[in-house]
């Protein structure tokens, strides 16, 4: 199973370590194609080997339509995450967002309100683990 996850980069990269974790959870179930948001550098790397904004949104995008679902980390807010979450949505992908309530954002409505994205709330990675795999099981 491909799968494709979702976590901010521009937005802030406060929760990178807990992207790292649930990366290495949802490696247990398939193949990760986004890696690289777990990774504490990511920006700097990229940015070495000469990736353009352009050519991130064009790598994103075939990665995300290969995906056969979509995890995304929406704890701290991130354009990029809405963004890609509403192309999977459209393109009738099963998503599935991680959300602590304890952190200083409330969810956005067109998450939380869209009937086609599943959401758990969790506080620990510990905690999500089985209904992340039941989520997993099901697609
Ligand atoms: C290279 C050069 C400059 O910056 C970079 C690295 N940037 C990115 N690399 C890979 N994926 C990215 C990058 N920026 C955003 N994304 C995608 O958007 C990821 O798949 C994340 O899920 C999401 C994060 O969006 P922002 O708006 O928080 O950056």
């Amino acid at each position: 199973m491909d799968i494709y996850f979702g976590g901010s980069i521009r937005g802030g990269r406060s929760d990178v370590d807990l992207y790292a974790a649930i990366i290495d959870l949802l490696e247990d179930h398939g193949t990760v194609l986004t890696e690289h948001v777990g990774k504490e550098n990511v920006e700097e790397k990229e940015a070495e080997v000469g990736l353009t904004d352009a050519d991130i949104y064009e790598q994103d995008l075939t990665w995300l339509r290969r995906a056969d679902v979509v995890v995304a980390e929406v704890t701290t807010p991130s354009l990029g995450v809405g963004y890609e979450l509403g192309r999977a949505v459209a393109w009738g992908k099963p998503v599935c967002c991680l959300y602590r309530p304890d952190g200083d954002h409330d969810l956005s409505a067109m998450v939380r309100g869209n009937g086609d994205v599943e959401v758990i709330e969790y506080e620990t990675v510990a905690d999500v683990e089985a209904d992340l795999a039941e989520f997993l099981r099901g697609h």
